[in-house]
């Protein structure tokens, strides 16, 4: 299967990376989830604004101990997801800072979207950080942001459908190959701030 764009998940362990997938996957939420062992993939097929895409997920462990492990995934990813729990702001400012540091200074052209993590515990949890501050950071590093939860799905399939758009915004070309499967034939540029 050809895969037109390669999407990584960061963000310390516990933020839901997991389940984000799961449910962008299957559509349903899975409480048992297990800490990711180094890194899971999944890829799927999608249509977005008529175009069919190949999307292929690499979601890393968060613990620290694997740190080395992820950096290996993120090298050739075109978006990342630099995952926060919106309730948690040590997950936000300092984990998702890494994760950020990192991608600046290891991948030159990947779009970032800072992802805010179980949004439906803010019915009964204050926020972590004020949307104020995450909004400043994400324009100063010319990244989105999004929030999710993936009990509800709240976000979830918006923020694969917001992550092609501005992949093939930024120059990512999606054709019918020889086999006729979708192939990427060129990718470059960056992305803007939409918060
Ligand atoms: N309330 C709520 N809980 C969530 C949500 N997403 C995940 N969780 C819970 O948070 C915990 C961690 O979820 P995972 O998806 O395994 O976290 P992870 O980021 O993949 O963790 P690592 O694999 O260790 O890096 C689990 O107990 C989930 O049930 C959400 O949207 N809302
Ligand atoms: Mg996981």
């Amino acid at each position: 299967m050809a895969i037109d764009l390669k999407v990584v998940l960061l963000g310390n362990t516990e933020v839901g990376k997991t389940c984000i997938v799961n449910r962008y996957i299957t559509g349903r939420f899975s409480s048992t989830t297990v800490t990711t062992v180094g890194a899971a993939y999944a890829s799927t097929t999608r249509r977005i604004d008529n175009k069919e895409m190949t999307v292929g997920i690499w979601d890393t462990c968060g613990m620290e101990k694997y740190e080395s492990i992820s950096k290996i995934y993120y090298r050739g990813a075109r978006v990342a997801f630099v995952c926060y729990d919106l309730t948690n702001a040590t997950t936000f400012r300092k984990h998702a800072a890494f994760w950020v540091e990192e991608l600046k200074k290891n991948v030159s052209d990947c779009i970032i979207f800072l992802v805010g993590t179980k949004a439906d515990l803010l019915a009964e949890k204050t926020r972590g950080v004020p949307e104020t501050e995450v909004q400043s950071y994400a324009n100063s590093i010319g990244a989105q942001c999004m929030e999710t939860s993936s009990v509800t799905g709240q976000g979830v399939n918006d923020l694969f459908d917001q992550a092609m758009r501005e992949f093939i915004k930024a120059g990512g070309k999606v054709g019918v190959g020889a086999q006729g499967k979708a192939n990427l034939s060129d990718d470059t540029g960056n992305s803007g701030c939409s918060c």
